[in-house]
């Protein structure tokens, strides 16, 4: 197996209608496929799905081509580490007794090459989300997440459907209110504390940025722009995925 490492982030599979969706995950499963041999390892930073609502004996209908690729993926001696996003938190089992993925709730440090590594979905990172904060630890919350699963499955992906748009309307008139991508404080914060890179989803504002030989990288949305992250020699490249 090579050395090199892969990243992709905020897919919000189930985001669009059937038509769009379909082809989006037409291009992960081709993506998944291409870097089987390849990657030894591939980080999901994050809201893969537009929302997941899991319960103990059941999961949402529609992403089996996804869980297949991903499987074979697993399969083939490639590991794959998935960090929950603020749009798909409500896992329970099925990834990781199914499929064989790793799941990673908050952050999570890794040496990949000769770099040290930051990596985190990125919600409730910044300063002045406290709100957000308290709202993050209702939702995953043992007792909230318990009482939900009480809901009928149709209803309950219903209402994961409409508040993950109530979410997502919210976190964008935030971030054009505050003019941008905030995680890059964030990021310069833990680049400065001694990481080489730090690498965030959560924003949909895709950067590369370099402090001197420090890197923060976001790889954006697959809702506008479909790409992935190669971290190959001690070098990081982000790669568009239509071209
Ligand atoms: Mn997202």
């Amino acid at each position: 197996m090579s050395s090199d490492y892969y990243f992709i982030s905020d897919i919000h599979l189930g985001f669009s209608e059937k038509s769009i969706e379909t082809e989006k995950e037409k291009k992960l499963e081709k993506f998944l496929y291409e870097i089987r041999g390849k990657a030894d390892t591939l980080f999901i930073l994050g809201d893969l799905f537009d929302h997941w609502f899991e319960y103990k004996k059941v999961i949402p209908k529609g992403y089996f081509k996804t869980f297949s690729a991903l499987n074979e993926l697993v399969e083939s001696g490639t590991e794959v580490i998935y960090f929950i996003g603020n749009h798909d938190f409500l896992h329970y089992d099925f990834f990781r007794e199914e499929i064989g993925v790793r799941l990673i709730h908050d952050s999570a440090e890794f040496t990949l090459g000769s770099k040290k590594f930051f990596m985190a979905h990125g919600d409730g990172l910044m300063a002045n989300d406290t709100g957000y904060k308290i709202l993050k630890y209702f939702l995953r919350n043992n007792i909230t997440q318990k009482l939900f699963t009480l809901i009928h499955p149709d209803i309950g992906l219903w209402l994961a459907g409409s508040t993950s748009k109530k979410s997502r309307v919210y976190t964008t008139k935030r971030d054009v209110r505050h003019n941008g991508d905030r995680l890059i404080t964030v990021a310069k914060d833990k680049l400065d504390s001694g990481f080489d890179y730090v690498i965030f989803g959560h924003s949909h504002i895709r950067n590369n940025l370099n402090f001197g030989e420090k890197y923060y990288i976001n790889l954006g949305s697959w809702i506008t722009k479909p790409c992935y992250g190669i971290f190959s020699k001690n070098k990081f490249e982000i790669v568009e995925i239509d071209k």
